[in-house]
């Protein structure tokens, strides 16, 4: 049977990823939100966001692909049994991802963000040098970014430790798994990176807590969900001197509201978003192969475990 698609999001990509899903399964009808002539007959929905009462809408729904590598936006664990959830596998994220936390451990490292603001005050005064392997960056999570990344500071002579759920080896890092492994990992940290996904387990996870935890003078990187960080938490640190910097690319918020205290804190720095945006190139075809999968009866990539929410 061919496969009815209905697609929700930006026109260029809808036509970017129909003409890929096309060229490889010619018999498959697309569906542009928000025409929907035969709801019944949907399959397949990608979208970022889910529109509302998507599952009444779509009574035959089997698959839900997330345009990104996040899916918490769907609350996985409470979709049917029947409704499959994909999230986005593509190299083109994995390279974004990486340039973004590269430049952000190296804009702390050399200490970039104090000569901006020094810079602001036409003050010439040198910061302390150190070497990659005077510096320890830590990654919380160790999945499709995570790791990867980890692995390329480690070319780059950064002392580097992870954090996962289940226990890893990875060459050149030092990896540590599980809650109880939690405050050996953040003890050895002078850059903490956070690239979870978003559960009920890591919700809140970078509070008072857990970031008071790292070395005095540590600074931290938030590319995962603006839900992990407790953003009073982080303020009281940042302010009391007990952290030194926060990279932050993703708020509780979004648009990030203009009256927000973060946009004038001299140790924020603040991106929107932007650390890995989903191209229409490179992730229309893994969309496309996807599908193919599912028609094979094949196992398809990034498919998630509802349960355990990633
Ligand atoms: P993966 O699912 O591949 O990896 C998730 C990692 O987190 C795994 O190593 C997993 O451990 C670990 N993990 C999950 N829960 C816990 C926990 N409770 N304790 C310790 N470790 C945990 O995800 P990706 O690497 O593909 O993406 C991560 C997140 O990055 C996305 O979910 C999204 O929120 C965010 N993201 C942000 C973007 C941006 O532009 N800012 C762009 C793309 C993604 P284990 O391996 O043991 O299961
Ligand atoms: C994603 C994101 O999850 O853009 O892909 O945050």
């Amino acid at each position: 049977m061919p496969l009815t698609i209905l697609y929700r999001g930006p026109t260029e990509r809808g036509v970017s990823w129909r003409q890929k899903v096309l060229a490889l399964l010619p018999d498959t009808r697309w569906y542009d939100w928000p025409t929907v002539p035969e709801p019944e007959q949907v399959d397949a929905l990608i979208t970022w966001l889910p529109p509302d009462n998507y599952q009444q809408l779509l009574p035959n729904l089997q698959l839900i692909f997330s345009v990104g590598a996040g899916v918490d936006q769907f609350s996985p664990a409470t979709l049917p049994p029947h409704i499959r959830l994909v999230r986005m596998i593509d190299p083109g994220i994995n390279k974004m991802m990486s340039s973004f936390v590269l430049s952000a451990v190296l804009m702390l490292h050399r200490q970039h963000l104090a000569y901006a603001q020094q810079q602001r005050n036409s003050l010439w005064q040198p910061q302390s040098v150190a070497l990659p392997e005077e510096c320890r960056v830590g990654i919380m999570g160790l999945g499709q970014l995570g790791a990867g990344i980890a692995g390329q500071l480690a070319y780059l002579g950064f002392q580097v430790a992870g954090w996962s759920q289940s226990a890893k080896q990875l060459p050149g890092v030092t990896t540590f798994a599980g809650q109880t492994a939690l405050a050996d990992f953040l003890s050895g940290l002078d850059i903490l990176v956070c690239l979870l996904p978003l559960t009920d387990d890591t919700r809140d996870i970078l509070c008072r807590d857990t970031l008071q935890q790292l070395p005095v003078g540590a600074a931290l990187i938030n590319a995962g969900r603006g839900q992990h960080l407790v953003e009073d938490d982080l303020l009281q640190l940042l302010n009391s001197g007990h952290l030194s910097y926060a990279v932050l690319d993703v708020f509780r918020q979004e648009p990030l509201p203009a009256e927000h205290p973060f946009w004038q804190h001299p140790a924020i720095h603040i991106t929107p978003h932007i650390a890995a945006v989903t191209r229409h190139d490179s992730a229309g075809q893994q969309l496309a192969a996807n599908l193919q999968r599912f028609l094979a009866g094949a196992a398809m990539a990034g498919e998630v475990d509802k349960q355990k929410g990633y």
